[in-house]
C-alpha cells in the first residue's frame, strides 16, 4: 500500500547561497513549510520585494522512511519555478508557481540522503505570471510530501494527477459514473477493484476487473444531486490494484453528480433549476503570511464566502491550494478555476500556459464545485496580436481535449472593443469592469452590459470583476476614488442593484473578497495592498459592504448599521444606513423609534439626529446591531486620507478658485485643450521614465486614460507605482503649477459611454 510522509518539517533555507550546497548547510537558517521568503517585503509597497533564487536543503535518512519499492517527492506548490537536486544531481525541474509536481527519487535513493530545491521567483520570459497587480511570493509556500508506493502503482508523474478521473453523467434519478485509472509497471495476474461509497462510506456500486481494465462505468440508482450551496452531496470512487488478494496500490476521489449549462438568456443552470452565481474572487494570500498558508487559514475563508451568501467563487488568478477547491465541493460553492496567463501575452511563454492549463485541468479535474476554465485575464491589456489569438486557440482546444464537460472562458479587460476576435474563441465570457472607481460612474454597468447582450445574444456574458477600494477612513459625503468605507458601500449597493438584476449574466465575481498583497502599490494610505476586499487582509473586519452583498444572498437572518468605524459626526443630522436580509427595519434612538421602514433592496436610509450622545440600535425581526454616535464641532482628522510615505499629501496642493490643481479628476482635465496638452506632455515624460514607449510595459494610450479618468490626477500618478514608475515631488508641483493656470471647463460636456463601446 502506498504510504505518504510529510516532509514540511525543518529545511535549511538560504537567500545569500551562490550554488547547490555539496553537504548540509548547518550554517543556513531553518524553516518550517510552508514558507515563503516575500511574508514582508511583499507587503509593504515600493515594488520591491526579492525576486530571485533561493535555497532549500533537507537531510533524509531511508531509515525513516517507509518501506516499498518507488518513492517520489510531491511538491504542492514550489513558486515560481523550482529545481529539485537529489545527492548533488539535479532531477527535476518544474516551472509554474501554483500547481503540484513530482520527482522520482527510487533510484538515487541511499542511506543518508541530501535534499535541495532552489525555488526562483526571478523575471524572465517564459514563466506566467510576470506582470500582475499582486505579489509573486518566492518560495516552497504548499506541502512537501514523499509517496512511496509499489513497482505498480497509480501513476504519480502525469502532469500532477491522482491517477484517477472520475466523470458522472446524470441520467434520470440516476447517474452513470465512468471511473478511469492511469497505472505504472502493472503485471498480469493483477486485478482492479473499483467501488462507488456514499457519504456515509455504504458501497453503492462495486466491479472487479483485470489490470488491464483501466476505464469501467458504475451506476448510481437514486443518484443524490450536488446541488451548489442547497445540498453539496459528495460521493468517493475508489479503485484498488490487487494480486493474489493482497491490495498493492489504492487511490480515490471524491466527486459530485450534476448537471449544468450556461445559457446566454437565463444564466447559470443547476441541475435544470436557474441558480443565480453570485459571488467573490478570492486570492490566497494573507497579512504577514503571504502564500504561505494552514489549512485554518483557507477554513476560515471559506467560512467568511458562505457567510457573506454567495454561490459561486473566482479563485484568481491562479491554480489554488487543493484543500481550498475540496472546501469548494464540500461547501456547494461553484467555481471559475483558472491560469496566471495574464496582463500581456507574452510570446515565449505559450507553452508555458499549456503546461499550466494542462496541470490545472488534469489535477482538478474530480471537482464537482468547478464548472469553467479560465484560459486568461486582461489579456489585451497591451494590445492584441495573432499569436495571443493563436495561443487562445489552442489552449481553449486543450481545455477541451482534456475535459469535454466544461466550457472555457476568459476575464476581458474593461476596454476591450465587444468585436476583439479573442472574444469568439472560448465558450462564454466575462468582462472585468471598474465604472464607478477607475472610470465612468457606477450608473454606466448595467446599460454597458445590456448593450452587449443585445448585441451578442448568444454568447452568455458575466462580469468576473467589479469592485472598489475602502479603507479605514470616512466621510458623511462619499465620492469616486475617496478610498472611504462609505463610498465603497455606496459602490455595491449600486452594482448590486445592477447586476443582481440581470438574469442573464452568467456570473458575477466581486473583486475580491478580501485585500491583498500588491507590493507595487502605493494607494489609500496603506502601501502594497490592493484593499478592493470586502474583508480586510488580516481577516479580523469585515467592511459595511460585506453586509450589502450577505443582506441580498444570505438567509441568515441579520441587521447590520454601516459606519461603525465613523462615530464622531458633525452635520446635525446625520445618514444611518442599514443593510438586512429580513424585509422591516426599525432604527432607534436613545430608546425612541426614528422611523421603520420596509425595503425589497434590502437596504434602509434613515436621517437621525445628531445630538451629543446617541446610542442608535436597528431592530429587524429578531436580530439587532448597535453603535454609539457622537456629535463633533469638526472632523476628526483621523477620517481623512492621509497617503503613507505620499510625495505629496492632497492638503499639501495649491488648488486656486475656478482653476485645476492635481485634486482634480483626469477625466475633468481632459476635457479642455490646454488641461489635455499639459497632461500628455507630463505623461509623455512619464513614458520616458518607463521602459522605451511604455511604462513597465503598459502603453498610456488613449483607452488606459479614459479608464482612469475618475481619479484625480494626484491619486493617478500614485497608482502608477503599480506600474513601476515613481513620480518625484518637483515633476508634481510643475504639473500642479501648471493646471493651476487652466481655468476650468464652465460647460463641461456630458461624460462619455465608457470603453469597449460597440
Ligand atoms: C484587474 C485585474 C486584477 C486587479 C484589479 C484591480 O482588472 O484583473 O488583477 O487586481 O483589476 O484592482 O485593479
Amino acid at each position: 500500500m502506498r504510504q505518504t510522509v510529510n516532509l514540511n518539517h525543518k529545511w535549511a533555507f538560504s537567500k545569500e547561497a551562490a550554488e547547490v550546497p555539496a553537504e548540509f548547510p548547518k550554517n543556513w537558517v531553518f524553516v518550517n513549510l510552508p514558507h515563503t521568503w516575500n511574508a514582508i517585503d511583499g507587503q509593504d509597497g515600493g515594488n520591491d520585494y526579492y525576486r530571485g533564487t533561493c535555497y532549500y536543503a533537507k537531510q533524509i535518512l531511508k531509515s525513516e522512511l517507509p518501506q516499498n519499492a518507488r518513492y517520489y517527492l510531491e511538491f504542492c506548490g514550489a513558486n515560481a519555478s523550482a529545481q529539485v537536486y537529489w545527492n548533488g544531481e539535479c532531477i527535476g525541474r518544474h516551472d509554474g508557481g501554483y500547481s503540484t509536481f513530482r520527482t522520482e527519487i527510487s533510484e538515487a535513493l541511499q542511506e543518508e540522503n541530501l535534499l535541495v530545491v532552489s525555488v526562483d521567483n526571478g523575471e524572465n520570459e517564459t514563466v506566467y505570471p510576470q506582470m500582475a497587480d499582486f505579489t509573486f511570493y518566492g518560495g516552497l509556500y504548499r506541502d512537501v510530501n514523499l509517496i512511496a508506493v509499489s513497482d505498480a502503482h497509480f501513476d504519480l508523474e502525469y502532469y500532477g494527477g491522482s491517477g484517477i478521473a472520475v466523470t458522472p453523467t446524470v441520467q434520470g434519478d440516476s447517474a452513470q459514473v465512468r471511473v478511469q485509472v492511469f497505472l505504472n509497471s502493472v503485471k498480469k495476474g493483477q486485478s482492479l477493484f473499483y467501488c462507488l461509497q456514499d457519504r456515509d462510506g455504504k458501497h453503492v456500486s462495486e466491479a472487479v476487473c483485470t489490470a488491464d481494465c483501466t476505464e469501467v462505468t458504475m451506476e448510481i440508482p437514486k443518484v443524490h444531486l450536488w446541488h451548489g450551496r442547497k445540498s453539496p452531496y459528495l460521493y468517493t470512487a475508489c479503485a484498488e490494484l490487487r494480486e493474489n488478494g493482497e491490495v498493492l496500490d489504492r487511490v480515490s476521489a471524491r466527486f459530485g453528480c450534476r448537471s449544468f449549462r450556461i445559457d446566454a438568456e437565463k444564466g447559470f443552470i443547476l441541475n435544470g433549476e436557474p441558480y443565480p452565481l453570485r459571488g467573490v474572487s478570492r486570492h490566497q494570500d494573507r497579512w504577514g503570511l503571504g502564500n504561505a498558508l494552514l489549512p485554518e487559514h483557507h477554513e476560515e475563508d471559506m467560512d467568511l464566502i458562505c457567510e457573506l451568501g454567495a454561490t459561486t467563487v473566482r479563485l484568481a488568478h491562479y491554480q489554488h491550494d487543493r484543500y481550498f477547491y475540496d472546501l469548494c465541493d464540500e461547501r456547494g460553492l461553484v467555481v471559475w478555476a483558472e491560469i496566471p496567463y495574464i496582463s500581456k501575452h507574452m510570446p515565449k511563454a505559450s507553452e508555458n500556459a499549456e503546461a499550466q492549463l494542462r496541470e490545472l485541468i488534469v489535477q482538478n479535474y474530480n471537482h464537482p464545485s468547478i464548472v469553467v476554465w479560465g484560459l486568461s485575464n486582461e489579456i489585451t491589456m497591451n494590445g492584441s496580436d495573432a499569436d495571443l489569438l493563436e495561443t487562445h486557440k489552442h489552449l481553449n482546444a486543450l481545455a477541451h481535449e482534456l475535459d469535454s464537460t466544461r466550457p472555457t472562458t476568459v476575464a476581458v479587460v474593461s476596454m476591450c472593443d465587444m468585436h476583439d476576435p479573442y472574444l469568439k474563441i472560448p465558450d462564454v465570457i466575462s468582462y472585468n469592469h471598474y465604472f464607478g472607481w477607475y472610470g465612468g460612474d457606477t450608473a454606466m454597468n448595467g446599460p454597458w452590459l445590456d448593450r452587449f447582450h443585445e448585441t451578442f445574444p448568444d454568447l452568455p456574458i458575466g462580469v468576473s470583476e467589479y469592485g472598489c477600494e475602502g479603507l479605514d477612513w470616512h466621510t458623511s459625503d462619499p465620492v469616486q476614488g475617496d478610498y472611504t468605507e462609505e463610498y465603497q458601500a455606496y459602490y455595491h449597493e449600486e452594482l448590486i442593484k445592477q447586476l443582481f438584476t440581470r438574469p442573464y449574466l452568467w456570473a458575477t465575481h466581486v473583486w475580491n473578497m478580501f485585500d491583498f498583497g500588491a507590493d507595487a502599490r502605493n494607494e489609500g494610505g496603506e502601501n502594497g495592498q490592493n484593499h478592493k476586499g470586502l474583508v480586510t487582509f488580516d481577516r479580523k473586519y469585515k467592511k459595511d459592504a460585506f453586509y450589502a452583498y450577505k443582506a441580498w444572498l444570505s438567509d441568515e437572518p441579520f441587521v447590520h448599521i454601516c459606519g461603525k468605524r465613523y462615530t464622531e459626526r458633525t452635520e446635525e443630522v446625520t445618514k444611518v444606513t442599514v443593510y438586512s436580509n429580513l424585509p422591516t427595519v426599525e432604527l432607534f434612538r436613545n430608546g425612541e423609534s426614528i422611523d421603520r421602514q420596509t425595503s425589497r433592496e434590502h437596504f434602509f436610509y434613515f436621517d437621525v439626529p445628531n445630538i451629543g450622545e446617541s446610542r442608535i440600535e436597528a431592530v429587524a425581526g429578531e436580530v439587532t446591531d448597535g453603535f454609539v454616535l457622537q456629535k463633533v464641532d469638526s472632523f476628526p482628522e483621523k477620517y481623512r486620507l492621509k497617503e503613507k510615505g505620499a510625495v505629496l499629501n492632497w492638503f499639501d496642493i495649491t488648488a486656486p478658485e475656478g482653476y485645476f490643481s492635481l485634486n482634480d479628476k483626469l477625466s475633468e482635465i481632459l476635457e479642455t485643450d490646454e488641461g489635455k496638452k499639459i497632461f500628455f506632455t507630463f505623461a509623455e515624460a512619464l513614458n520616458r521614465k518607463g521602459k522605451g514607449e511604455k511604462i513597465a510595459g503598459f502603453t498610456m494610450g488613449a483607452d488606459m486614460l479614459k479608464m482612469l479618468g475618475g481619479f484625480t490626477v494626484l491619486r493617478l500618478t500614485g497608482l502608477l507605482g503599480t506600474a513601476g514608475v515613481q513620480v518625484e515631488k518637483d515633476e508634481l508641483l510643475e504639473l500642479n503649477r501648471q493646471l493651476n493656470q487652466i481655468p476650468r471647463a464652465s460647460n463641461i460636456a456630458p461624460s462619455d459611454e465608457g470603453a469597449g463601446t460597440p
